[in-house]
């Protein structure tokens, strides 16, 4: 029997660096209403989504830095962003920069959450592939500092019953990792939800620049089809302060078959329904993890963090 839900993939353009968060929560309304008009029921938009794309910059101001993270959510400016999914009845994933204390310190995450249509928050998730470095590297058209602005996630890889079905978040980097994929689909997981900023430019392999959409299509599509999983994938795309950034957010079926693709680096919203039983096609077979997998053989995966030579 199907299970669907209409999914839309809210893409947006560039945000300026003086871009105040009004006018991004503006944007992501504007495209969360034009998805309403096509029954659109979870509408997913990208990491870091209420600001520029802050860790290309080296700060050392940590009062300048803090002003790009949220204290809470939702906050004043946020606020509009849930009454209008209240009242359009849309459910929603949202990347931002999480400020908060616990442990009794300052904590700073990369941050994802999931709301349900009534405007609460149904699961959170907090970035475990932190990408880049810590320090300023000078030789470096433009940074990539998430390693010294924000933690390591602590909230794993979790899985939240919502929507009718089993959904996940991760966030840009992460996508690029089996166990990222594999940790969720051992939870059952029907829906895979994530944003990304991703550079044309990777300064440290520049000789890849060419392949970066190739990559980003690559990894989330073997997620999706070596889970038997649908996935989401949302850009902030465009030339945003002189960074340029692919676009080509997607909607991946369970098979590894992309159904929708954005075609511009612009605010652009794709739609497609989405049957979560159709995850079964490839859970129930090919990737039937019960019957096929032989975890006692991947004891090296969780056991080093880096390689370990055997010969
Ligand atoms: N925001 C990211 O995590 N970006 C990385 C880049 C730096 C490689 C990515 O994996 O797309």
């Amino acid at each position: 029997m199907a299970n669907n839900i209409v999914i839309g993939a809210a893409q947006l353009g560039p945000i300026a660096r003086d871009e105040s968060r009004a006018s991004a929560v503006a944007r992501m309304i504007a495209l969360m209403t034009e998805a309403k008009g096509h029954g659109v029921e979870l509408i997913v938009f990208p990491e870091l989504a209420l600001t520029t794309f802050f860790p290309r910059w080296f700060m050392e101001d940590q009062a300048q830095i803090d002003s790009y993270f949220e204290t809470e959510i939702p906050g004043p400016e946020t606020r509009p962003l849930f009454e209008a999914a209240i009242d359009l009845g849309i459910g929603f994933y949202l990347g931002y920069a999480e400020l908060v204390e616990e442990d009794r310190r300052m904590r700073h995450f990369n941050t994802s959450i999931l709301v349900d249509k009534g405007g609460k928050v149904v699961g959170k998730y907090r970035k475990v592939h932190l990408p880049g470095h810590r320090e300023n590297e000078t030789w470096r058209p433009f940074q990539h500092l998430e390693k010294r602005y924000f933690e390591t996630g602590n909230l794993g890889f979790q899985t939240f019953n919502a929507f009718g079905g089993v959904m996940g978040m991760c966030i840009c980097n992460d996508r690029r990792w089996p166990e990222t994929f594999r940790v969720m689909g051992l939870q059952g997981v029907e829906l895979v939800m994530l944003g990304y900023n991703t550079p044309v430019h990777y300064p440290p392999a520049p000789e890849h620049d060419h392949l970066q959409d190739f990559h980003n299509h690559l990894v989330m599509q073997a997620g999706a089809y070596q889970n038997g999983t649908w996935v989401v994938g949302v850009a902030k795309a465009g030339n945003e302060e002189g960074c340029d950034l692919i676009g080509g957010s997607c909607i991946i079926a369970p098979t590894g078959e992309i159904v929708a693709e954005c075609k511009t680096l612009g605010d652009e919203l794709i739609v497609h329904e989405c049957d979560l039983e159709r995850c079964r096609e490839i859970q129930a077979n090919i990737f039937d993890f019960a019957q096929h997998r032989e975890p006692e053989n991947y004891q090296l995966i969780t056991d080093t963090k880096g390689v370990r030579k055997t010969v």
